[in-house]
């Protein structure tokens, strides 16, 4: 029997992200199958994001704008193809980069969708994503980049300084590069991680160690960055592994965040792209080895820099990934390209709109040597949909926050970082 999109039954509304922030949420039945679809949402965002309309509005214009448009098509949702033409006439719909419908509002609907097509053929989703996008599917493992230490934008508080209070470094990333199996991997991220919080409160006290947005622990009062590496290098031999054999460390510099009128305002000192570039490849030089990837290590339009930090990391064998440089978007991944600007391209499917349009975007990425890095945003929901889309295109890694350990974090609600790692377990154990 033909499932046909007339008969689909929506309905969109408001919940809270992890930053208690309200967001959208897309519930489709048909049948009896129903589905759910979240929006995240960035506190650094780059400036060709998709946007975004209110909450209010978001919900609005799937309820009297989009499901209507997709019931008065009549598809059948059993055909991939009605799938693709529903996406893009949702796209069609959402004016310029989505700023008349919000890419909160396609984006939740366009992942319910996803969900519902892979359930009406029986599938999981990432069998469903291998199954349609056969160019894109993988076995490759993927490699957790895990922030176990927080700074930029995702730490500061009101009134406090960036590289005095906090680091100005957005995410110290731990990447358990030795793991054979995504729960050894997750395991190894939780150890490190009470290894780390050990040091910290010894060190610091337990007043200033606070946990941030993505979960990762930050401390108030430290704003060097090179103190914070140690540290967490420490944690890592703490925990019982080698680092640059067993783990390696993952940045992301979010140098957009701290770029004014030319200028890095980068650890209380005024430093040129080429200053960035040098601290970069010094900072690499000092751990040699030991780092496996740099994001937004310069500012989104600073092109020129970007060439040459990534000529620079190539013969250091650290991959350089561009995520406000990219924003998910073809036209600055194509820009991109021509510059060799980087070597991996952030994939963040909010920052798109749609999942088909981030799959084209993943498959235009693979088809040019650039590789993909799937990751969440700094304000989440329990949407775990990000793990698939990793699992089944073998993504370099998969960028999802602090492992959260169970031990300071009892309740399953709060979860919005760890459900992402245990949906790779799940995919990998086929208990699902
Ligand atoms: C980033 C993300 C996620 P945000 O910069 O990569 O870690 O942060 O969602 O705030 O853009
Ligand atoms: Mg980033």
């Amino acid at each position: 029997m033909a499932a046909l999109s007339g008969q689909l039954v929506g309905k969109a509304q408001q919940i809270m992200d992890s930053r208690g922030k309200p967001t959208v949420r897309v519930e489709l039945t048909l049948g009896n199958i129903t589905v759910k679809g979240d929006v995240p949402a960035g506190a650094s965002k780059g400036e060709d994001e998709a946007q975004t309309v209110s909450v209010t509005q978001a919900i609005d214009n799937i309820e009297k704008v989009l499901l209507p448009l997709w019931k008065n098509a009549n598809l059948d949702l059993s055909s991939h193809a009605s799938i693709v033409q529903l996406e893009e006439m949702m796209i069609a719909q959402a004016g310029a980069n989505f700023s008349t419908l919000g890419a909160n509002a396609t984006l939740p609907l366009s992942r319910a969708l996803w969900r519902l097509a892979a359930a009406l053929r029986d599938k999981e989703l990432f069998a469903y994503i291998r199954a349609v996008e056969p160019e894109l599917a993988s076995h490759q493992r993927v490699h957790f980049l895990m922030n176990i230490f927080n700074g930029g934008l995702h730490a500061i508080k009101p009134g406090e300084e960036l590289g005095r209070e906090r680091i100005d470094i957005q995410e110290i990333m731990v990447v358990p590069m030795a793991a054979a199996t995504y729960q050894r991997a997750l395991e190894m991220g939780e150890r490190i991680d009470e290894a780390l919080k050990t040091i910290l409160i010894e060190k610091f006290s337990a007043q200033r160690v606070t946990r941030a947005d993505e979960a990762g622990f930050s401390v108030k009062g430290l704003g060097n960055s090179s103190e914070a590496f140690a540290l967490v290098f420490e944690a890592i031999q703490k925990a019982g592994f080698k680092p640059g054999e067993d783990v390696k460390l993952a940045l992301d510099v979010a140098a957009s965040s701290f770029y004014h009128e030319g200028m890095y305002q980068f650890q209380g000192k005024q430093l040129s792209g080429k200053d960035m570039v040098k601290y970069l490849t010094d900072l690499v030089d000092k751990y040699p080895g030991m780092l496996l990837s740099i994001e937004d290590g310069l500012a989104e339009n600073d092109w020129e820099n970007w060439t040459s930090l990534t000529a620079q990391m190539r013969t250091r064998n650290v991959v350089t990934i561009g995520d406000d440089l990219f924003v998910t978007q073809l036209p600055r991944l194509k820009r991109g390209i021509e510059h060799q600007a980087a070597d991996a391209i952030l994939i963040k499917v909010n920052q798109n709109g749609t999942v088909h349009g981030t799959l084209q975007v993943m498959k235009f990425a693979k088809a040019s040597g650039v590789q993909c890095v799937v990751s969440h945003r700094s304000g989440e929901t329990l949407d775990d949909s990000i793990a698939d889309l990793a699992y089944a295109t073998g993504s370099l890694g998969l960028k999802t926050g602090d492992p959260q350990p169970m031990g300071d974090f009892p309740d399953p609600h709060t979860w919005v970082r760890r459900v992402k790692y245990l949906r790779m377990v799940a995919m990998e154990e086929r208990t699902i």
